[in-house]
């Protein structure tokens, strides 16, 4: 009889965190010979908006870098996500009304097989990832999160993006009757890369963190991760993706051109037009750091934006 431990538990099998860990305790009590452990970690409910849920197995990535990773209270609680507030703390006390399921992501444009994805399609492209990487906000702040998630590319390439398609779309979920927000950015958020900065092995989608379920705050259910561009990049609650010929507009390009590029790397000798982009605090330590080019992606993606003046295209 062989009971399932929690690391071999598929990814379609999502459970509530109160569950698993009680579920773990009991197994963990009841010996590997107990029967009723493997009937009952069969019989879990699937739910709907649940507590945090555990997301399992999981690869790790060599992308994933070494340094301390930023608290879950932290990554969770003190976040931007301007529909639900600016307050940092706004949007883990509001977004909690956000509806996650049922949900679809419409990828469409210039591809040769638009499709529309189903949440659990999206779980099911490609084996899920831990990913560690730094997120460097454009407020000279920063953390070291681990996502989960998996490649943008696997995606786009179920699509067969065609010959003419040179820019991808990210358009973010909107509801004003829950986004109360009305006055801050034209909704609905929108964002963009270049297609070889979609393509690019860094960038992925996201569907959790700290091997869970992404919480609301963060961007549930799927959310673009960029971690050489500044956190803005980053669209949160995915409900299109398109792409085009052209580069696409951004909801904060379109707000405030002088101050948000369509490029948005990270880059130190750049400063922002009000404040200095050379360093960061990361979140949860005093000191400042200096700010390094691209986030410490450069070895990975400098050769992208060879040839090209980043003080101009910013
Ligand atoms: N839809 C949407 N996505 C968004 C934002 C937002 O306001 N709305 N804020 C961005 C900014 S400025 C940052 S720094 C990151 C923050 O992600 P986190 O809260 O998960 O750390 O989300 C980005 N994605
Ligand atoms: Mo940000």
């Amino acid at each position: 009889m062989l009971i399932k431990r929690p690391d071999d538990i598929p990814a379609s099998e999502i459970t509530p965190r109160a569950m698993f860990e009680d579920r773990r305790r009991f197994l963990l009590k009841a010996g590997a010979g107990m029967i009723a452990g493997a009937a009952l970690w069969n019989g879990l409910p699937r739910r709907a908006n649940a507590a945090p849920m555990k997301l399992s197995p999981l690869q790790a990535s060599p992308f994933s870098i070494s340094e301390a990773q930023t608290s879950y209270k932290a990554v969770t609680g003190y976040n931007n996500y301007y529909e639900f507030g600016t307050g940092k703390e706004d949007p883990a006390m509001n977004a909690g009304v956000l509806q996650t399921r049922p949900w679809t992501v419409r990828v469409e444009g210039l591809v040769g097989k638009p499709r529309t994805f189903g949440i659990d399609d999206l779980l099911k492209l490609a084996p899920l990832e831990e990913r560690i990487y730094r997120l460097r906000c454009v407020e000279a702040w920063s953390m070291v999160v681990p996502w989960v998630g998996f490649p943008l590319a696997a995606l786009l390439k179920q699509v067969d993006p065609l010959g003419s398609a040179k820019f991808v779309e990210f358009v973010t979920h909107y509801d004003p009757k829950v986004m109360t927000r009305r006055q801050i950015l034209d909704w609905p958020y929108t964002e963009g890369l270049r297609l070889d900065e979609a393509m690019h092995p860094l960038t992925i989608l996201a569907v959790g963190l700290y091997g869970e379920v992404l919480p609301n705050q963060n961007g549930a259910p799927i959310r673009l991760v960029v971690p050489w561009k500044y956190g803005f990049k980053s669209a949160k609650s995915i409900v299109a993706i398109r792409l085009h010929e052209t580069q696409p507009a951004t909801a904060w390009n379109k707000s405030a051109p002088q101050e948000y590029g369509f490029y948005s790397n990270v880059n130190p000798e750049v400063d922002h037009p009000r404040w200095s982009q050379a360093s960061e605090r990361r979140i949860g330590d005093l000191r400042k750091r200096p700010t390094l080019m691209f986030n410490g992606y450069a070895d990975q993606v400098a050769s992208l934006y060879q040839g090209m003046d980043l003080r101009k295209q910013f």
